[in-house]
Protein backbone atom coordinates (compact mmCIF):
# COMPACT_ATOMS: atom_id res chain seq x y z
CA UNK A 1 0.00 0.00 0.00
CA UNK A 2 3.24 2.50 1.06
CA UNK A 3 4.59 2.03 -2.64
CA UNK A 4 1.01 2.63 -4.17
CA UNK A 5 0.72 6.11 -2.50
CA UNK A 6 4.22 6.93 -3.41
CA UNK A 7 3.26 5.80 -7.23
CA UNK A 8 0.27 8.35 -6.49
CA UNK A 9 2.58 11.29 -5.45
CA UNK A 10 4.76 10.49 -8.40
CA UNK A 11 2.36 10.70 -10.92
CA UNK A 12 1.16 14.29 -8.93
CA UNK A 13 4.55 15.36 -9.32
CA UNK A 14 4.60 14.29 -13.20
CA UNK A 15 1.77 16.06 -14.24
CA UNK A 16 2.41 19.09 -12.40
CA UNK A 17 6.09 19.68 -14.25
CA UNK A 18 4.20 18.72 -16.99
CA UNK A 19 1.69 21.37 -16.72
CA UNK A 20 3.61 23.91 -15.60
CA UNK A 21 6.53 23.60 -18.29
CA UNK A 22 2.95 23.95 -21.20
CA UNK A 23 2.34 27.12 -19.45
CA UNK A 24 5.85 28.70 -19.75
CA UNK A 25 5.83 27.80 -23.28
CA UNK A 26 2.26 29.98 -23.90
CA UNK A 27 4.29 32.50 -22.24
CA UNK A 28 6.83 32.90 -24.63
CA UNK A 29 4.96 33.00 -27.45
CA UNK A 30 4.24 36.61 -28.87
CA UNK A 31 3.11 38.24 -32.16
CA UNK A 32 5.64 39.47 -33.97
CA UNK A 33 4.40 42.74 -35.84
CA UNK A 34 7.07 43.72 -39.03
CA UNK A 35 7.66 47.20 -39.45
CA UNK A 36 8.84 48.27 -43.31
CA UNK A 37 9.76 51.29 -45.39
CA UNK A 38 7.27 52.57 -47.74
CA UNK A 39 7.13 53.58 -51.33
CA UNK A 40 8.36 57.56 -50.14
CA UNK A 41 11.39 55.43 -49.15
CA UNK A 42 11.24 58.44 -46.27
CA UNK A 43 8.56 56.48 -43.88
CA UNK A 44 8.41 53.89 -42.27
CA UNK A 45 5.12 51.44 -42.68
CA UNK A 46 3.10 51.45 -40.43
CA UNK A 47 4.16 54.12 -38.61
CA UNK A 48 2.64 53.31 -35.06
CA UNK A 49 2.46 50.10 -33.56
CA UNK A 50 0.41 49.12 -31.21
CA UNK A 51 2.01 45.12 -29.51
CA UNK A 52 1.42 43.61 -25.88
CA UNK A 53 4.11 43.20 -23.63
CA UNK A 54 5.69 39.46 -25.17
CA UNK A 55 5.28 40.55 -28.74
CA UNK A 56 8.08 41.79 -31.01
CA UNK A 57 8.80 44.33 -33.70
CA UNK A 58 10.61 43.25 -36.75
CA UNK A 59 12.14 45.87 -38.85
CA UNK A 60 12.66 44.58 -42.13
CA UNK A 61 13.04 45.83 -45.41
CA UNK A 62 15.54 45.10 -48.30
CA UNK A 63 17.26 46.69 -51.42
CA UNK A 64 16.13 49.89 -50.53
CA UNK A 65 17.11 53.38 -52.59
CA UNK A 66 17.98 54.72 -49.40
CA UNK A 67 19.86 53.67 -45.83
CA UNK A 68 17.50 53.60 -43.09
CA UNK A 69 17.80 52.33 -39.40
CA UNK A 70 15.67 52.51 -36.52
CA UNK A 71 16.90 54.10 -33.00
CA UNK A 72 14.74 54.54 -29.79
CA UNK A 73 15.39 57.82 -28.56
CA UNK A 74 15.50 56.35 -25.04
CA UNK A 75 18.21 53.35 -26.42
CA UNK A 76 15.84 50.41 -25.90
CA UNK A 77 16.91 49.65 -28.92
CA UNK A 78 18.73 49.70 -31.90
CA UNK A 79 19.03 48.36 -35.38
CA UNK A 80 22.35 49.45 -36.15
CA UNK A 81 23.81 51.08 -38.80
CA UNK A 82 21.76 52.44 -41.64
CA UNK A 83 21.58 49.97 -44.02
CA UNK A 84 19.49 49.41 -47.48
CA UNK A 85 18.75 45.65 -45.83
CA UNK A 86 18.11 45.56 -42.21
CA UNK A 87 16.28 42.42 -40.42
CA UNK A 88 16.60 43.14 -36.86
CA UNK A 89 13.87 42.07 -33.90
CA UNK A 90 13.17 43.49 -30.90
CA UNK A 91 11.23 41.50 -28.62
CA UNK A 92 9.51 43.75 -25.94
CA UNK A 93 9.58 41.89 -22.54
CA UNK A 94 7.30 42.56 -19.36
CA UNK A 95 7.53 45.59 -17.55
CA UNK A 96 7.92 47.34 -20.62
CA UNK A 97 4.39 48.59 -21.12
CA UNK A 98 4.92 52.31 -22.81
CA UNK A 99 5.25 54.68 -25.76
CA UNK A 100 8.56 54.16 -27.62
CA UNK A 101 9.63 57.20 -29.91
CA UNK A 102 12.16 55.88 -32.49
CA UNK A 103 13.66 57.36 -35.52
CA UNK A 104 15.61 56.53 -38.92
CA UNK A 105 18.58 58.45 -38.14
CA UNK A 106 19.64 59.68 -41.96
CA UNK A 107 16.15 60.41 -42.39
CA UNK A 108 14.79 61.65 -38.88
CA UNK A 109 14.76 65.59 -40.29
CA UNK A 110 12.25 64.08 -43.02
CA UNK A 111 9.89 62.60 -40.38
CA UNK A 112 11.31 59.51 -40.83
CA UNK A 113 9.97 58.50 -37.35
CA UNK A 114 7.87 56.07 -35.82
CA UNK A 115 5.87 54.69 -32.30
CA UNK A 116 5.35 51.80 -31.19
CA UNK A 117 2.91 51.41 -27.94
CA UNK A 118 3.39 48.16 -25.78
CA UNK A 119 -0.06 47.58 -23.79
CA UNK A 120 1.20 45.78 -20.42
CA UNK A 121 -0.21 41.83 -20.70
CA UNK A 122 -3.30 40.91 -19.56
CA UNK A 123 -2.97 39.57 -15.84
CA UNK A 124 -4.03 35.55 -16.53
CA UNK A 125 -0.67 35.75 -18.71
CA UNK A 126 1.37 36.58 -15.60
CA UNK A 127 3.23 33.88 -13.86
CA UNK A 128 1.55 31.56 -12.09
CA UNK A 129 1.02 32.73 -8.32
CA UNK A 130 1.93 30.22 -5.60
CA UNK A 131 -1.85 29.60 -4.12
CA UNK A 132 -3.68 26.27 -5.19
CA UNK A 133 -6.90 28.39 -5.93
CA UNK A 134 -5.39 30.75 -8.37
CA UNK A 135 -3.10 28.05 -10.34
CA UNK A 136 -6.35 26.19 -10.45
CA UNK A 137 -8.23 28.73 -12.39
CA UNK A 138 -5.03 29.39 -14.39
CA UNK A 139 -4.30 25.86 -15.31
CA UNK A 140 -7.74 24.61 -16.77
CA UNK A 141 -8.01 20.39 -16.49
CA UNK A 142 -4.85 20.32 -14.03
CA UNK A 143 -6.88 18.54 -11.75
CA UNK A 144 -8.55 16.17 -14.44
CA UNK A 145 -5.33 15.33 -15.33
CA UNK A 146 -4.30 14.43 -11.47
CA UNK A 147 -7.35 12.36 -10.98
CA UNK A 148 -6.97 9.89 -13.97
CA UNK A 149 -3.25 9.56 -13.30
CA UNK A 150 -4.30 8.30 -9.91
CA UNK A 151 -6.93 6.15 -10.78
CA UNK A 152 -5.02 4.50 -13.39
CA UNK A 153 -2.43 4.00 -11.55
CA UNK A 154 -4.20 2.91 -8.73
CA UNK A 155 -6.42 0.10 -10.83
CA UNK A 156 -2.98 -0.95 -12.04
CA UNK A 157 -1.79 -1.85 -8.16
CA UNK A 158 -4.66 -3.27 -6.81
CA UNK A 159 -4.38 -5.90 -10.02
CA UNK A 160 -1.12 -6.91 -9.19
CA UNK A 161 -2.24 -7.34 -5.75
CA UNK A 162 -4.92 -10.20 -6.92
CU1 LIG B 1 15.51 56.44 -43.42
Amino acid sequence: MRTAIGVVFLAFFLASSATITQAQTIQEEGEVVVVSVDSTNLRFSPETVTITEGDSVRFFWSGEILAHNAVDKNGLFDSGDASRNVDYTFTFERGTNGSFEYVCEPHEDFGMVGIIIVNAAPNEEMPPIEDNSESESFLPGFSTVIAISSLGFASLFSRIDD
